[in-house]
């Protein structure tokens, strides 16, 4: 499958990667996952406000809001276990599109279920392997999600993105704002109770260097 080029450098966009058929088999594999680290709603560091949406992680790391920061942890501190595995499907999505040589190490999944659910402009700088791509999946329902520079501040663009598309933000756009406006309700009926659900597989460590002795 050919990517789109939505104009940014480093920016692909696989509207439709995922069939209908496939869809349904990436939510059977969530929803076991979900059992043994249940989706749990992130307070923000330091004001302890609630997000509007909710969050859990599969893969050897996961990311956290903490009362002293974002950062990423090998525990889920909402059971005191390791995040379960990252589904089989997803590493093959990521061997398919990512061009990077070492696998996910983690997998955030965003629960965009109330009406007023939302992601507020920000970047993803929380990684060291920063020259990795974030691979994103939408299932559900379709949002509205917005795209900015390397400043807060400067022109954005709206797109919107649907149930089986994936998008691949990597190379000069890896540090680019964006942030997800709104949901559309009634646009999708894979989510039997509606919303949106969002994967981001990410690279988070450095590959360790070899060493020739
Ligand atoms: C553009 N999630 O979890 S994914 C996030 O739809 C996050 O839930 C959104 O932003 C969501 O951090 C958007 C698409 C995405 C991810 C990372 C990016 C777009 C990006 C990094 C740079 C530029
Ligand atoms: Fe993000």
């Amino acid at each position: 499958m050919q990517p789109v080029s939505l104009g940014f450098e480093g920016i692909e966009f696989y509207p439709g990667f995922l069939d209908k058929a496939a869809q349904v088999m990436l939510m059977r594999a969530l929803e076991h996952g979900f059992e043994l680290a249940p989706p749990y709603r992130p307070r923000m560091p330091r004001t302890g406000q609630p997000w509007s949406i909710r969050q859990t992680n599969f893969g050897q790391l996961g990311w956290v809001s903490r009362p002293e920061g974002y950062g990423y942890d090998a525990v889920n501190e909402t059971t005191g276990q390791p995040w379960p595995p990252i589904p089989p499907m997803l590493v093959s999505l990521w061997e398919q599109v990512s061009g990077y040589v070492t696998p996910p190490e983690c997998c955030l999944v965003n629960f965009y279920e109330e009406a007023h659910a939302r992601m507020g402009l920000h970047r993803d700088e929380d990684e060291a392997a920063l020259e990795a791509p974030v691979i994103s999946i939408s299932l559900g329902d379709t949002c509205v999600f917005r795209i900015g520079g390397l400043a807060r501040r400067g022109s954005t663009r709206s797109i919107r993105l649907s149930s089986g598309d994936v998008l691949v933000i990597g190379g000069p756009s890896r540090l680019r704002f964006h942030g997800v406006d709104r949901i559309i309700p009634g646009t999708s009926r894979l989510l039997p109770q509606g919303g949106r659900i969002n994967l981001t597989l990410r690279r988070v460590t450095l590959p360790v260097p070899d060493s020739h002795q």
